[in-house]
């Protein structure tokens, strides 16, 4: 795209580019600040590369056109692509093991198939609930992100590939864990000869990265020999999916290293999204405490007062206000933030600014969900916006918290319930206080998260409650359906 007719930041120093009021741990949140005194679209130099950015609605919704712009795999997703290769996420559009993964892997994820992973999901969320129990027994705080992310990583790990972390009995992040974090930090760090002293600072040594590398390869490809030798999985999981079915019309199969990469993928993009997500829907509940209020109202009415509540698959789309709130804070805080999308030919964007084939552009989700033209008070906080219905008066591809188009997120339906689930249980079992004076900070990796973020959890005294028998939510949209 010719960047030079877009508007760009103040202070464009010579080889740095546009460096300044760049916070190099907050790259997202500098761009964001950035762009939104910029206008809809902008552009960004570093280190000689113009890095073209939208966050208008218009805009946003015209790159989800599937019939004019794709998938781009370039910047970050490039880095990632030297330890997972052709995977799914990594994988070019036209990649053979894109497809044939998607295909082989698309039946997994529906969300009949959800229903294979549900009690696993379960059984990992009561150790949460079991950790909680403990914190509140003894009056302490709950490190939020951090409690999530054990719980994620669990259930992907169980559903994913048969694997127990057991990060609930840790209380450092398990190896393999640290080993990804630490290699996903070097890969994205420009491979340039000036930067390598920063790289080996932050990132560590190039042998170090080798060695992460190959830790992340020899945990899942033991599993697969396993596998391959015999063993079995408790229940049905993606790895055997992988191993055992042939695509539906070629009869094609993923090779080994291929679904050593996959089990990979799965654990890097399954976990901290969804917990980040889990994380920041909880912040905004306590802050809220209205919206609080009618969730926990709808879980009750659900769940009445049994104390250790067996939900049932389908109870996780009864809970339509709990899937609200986390979608309204998908929106203010998608937890991956951007993604990019390049011409699929000659193009002109939003009828100005004219695109070569193969040009790309980034498209910031939390300025696209924040666009005033469509969402009316952007800042605020607010789950009616998800009510039944609402959706269908704004206009199409401007909540994208999940990607767009055939390369979207294929574990959605996966997050959600889990998520949902996770939620739910926990609004049903504990009244949540903040630490005193909690301001919202978010911490960057390759996903969003609130930062410091702690709760004190108190059982809630069930038994002593009445609980009503209907479901007190008087708003007209939700009593519609
Ligand atoms: Mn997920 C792609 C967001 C949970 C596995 N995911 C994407 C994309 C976004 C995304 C955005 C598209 C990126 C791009 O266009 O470059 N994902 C999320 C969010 C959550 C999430 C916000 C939780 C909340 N993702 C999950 C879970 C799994 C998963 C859980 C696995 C169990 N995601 C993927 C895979 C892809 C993907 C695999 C790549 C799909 C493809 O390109 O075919």
């Amino acid at each position: 795209m010719d960047a030079s007719s877009l508007p760009h930041p103040p202070y464009r120093l010579p080889f740095l580019g546009d460096v300044v009021g760049l916070n190099p741990r907050t790259p997202l949140q500098s761009s964001m600040w950035m762009l939104s005194g910029l206008g809809p679209i902008a552009v960004r130099r570093l280190l000689g590369t113009d890095i073209v950015m939208v966050g208008g609605a218009d805009l946003v919704a015209e790159l989800n056109d599937e019939t004019r712009f794709a998938k781009n795999t370039g910047l970050h997703i490039y880095a990632l692509r030297q330890i997972v290769g052709d995977a799914l996420f990594t994988a070019d559009n036209d990649e053979p093991n894109w497809q044939l993964a998607h295909d082989i892997l698309m039946p997994a994820f529906t969300r009949e198939a959800m229903l294979g992973y549900h009690a696993t999901m379960l059984a990992v969320a009561r150790q949460l609930l079991a950790r909680w129990d403990t914190a509140a027994r003894r009056q302490q705080h709950v490190d939020v992100s951090a409690d999530m992310t054990r719980m994620t990583l669990e259930t992907i790990g169980r559903t994913g590939f048969g694997y127990r972390f057991d990060a609930f009995d840790r209380d450092r992040p398990h190896p393999f864990v640290t080993a990804m974090n630490r290699t996903l930090r070097y890969g994205n760090f420009p491979d340039s000869r000036w930067l390598a002293p920063v790289r080996r600072a932050v990132a560590g040594s190039a042998r170090r990265h080798r060695a992460d590398v190959a830790l992340l390869e020899r945990t899942v490809d033991d599993v697969i020999a396993a596998r391959l030798a015999g063993a079995t999985s408790e229940t049905p999981d993606l790895l055997d999916r992988m191993l055992h079915s042939a695509h539906p019309d070629t009869g094609a199969r993923l090779d080994p290293v291929n679904v050593r990469q996959q089990i990979i993928t799965f654990v890097i993009a399954g976990h901290e999204t969804t917990s980040g997500a889990l994380s920041f829907a909880l912040y905004y509940l306590t802050a809220h405490p209205q919206v609080m209020a009618r969730a926990q109202a709808e879980v009750d009415a659900l769940w009445g007062h049994a104390e250790d509540p067996e939900p049932t698959f389908a109870d996780i789309a009864r809970l339509r206000y709990v899937r609200a709130v986390l979608d309204e804070a998908l929106r203010l805080w998608p937890t991956v933030p951007a993604y990019l999308r390049e011409a699929r030919t000659d193009t002109v964007l939003g009828g100005r600014y004219r695109m070569r084939q193969g040009d790309w552009a980034v498209v910031l989700l939390p300025l696209a969900h924040r666009d005033p033209t469509v969402w009316p008070e952007p800042d605020r906080f607010d789950p009616d916006r998800f009510a039944p219905g609402k959706a269908k008066a704004r206009p199409p591809h401007v909540y994208k918290p999940f990607g767009t188009g055939q390369r979207a997120c294929i574990g959605r339906q996966f997050a959600l319930h889990e998520a949902v689930l996770t939620l739910g249980l926990l609004l049903h079992r504990y009244d949540l206080t903040p630490t005193e004076a909690y301001r919202l900070q978010i911490a960057e990796t390759l996903t969003l998260k609130p930062r410091g973020f702690g709760l004190q959890p108190r059982r809630r005294q069930h038994l002593s409650r009445s609980v009503p028998t209907t479901s007190p939510l008087s708003n007209a949209d939700w009593d519609a359906v």
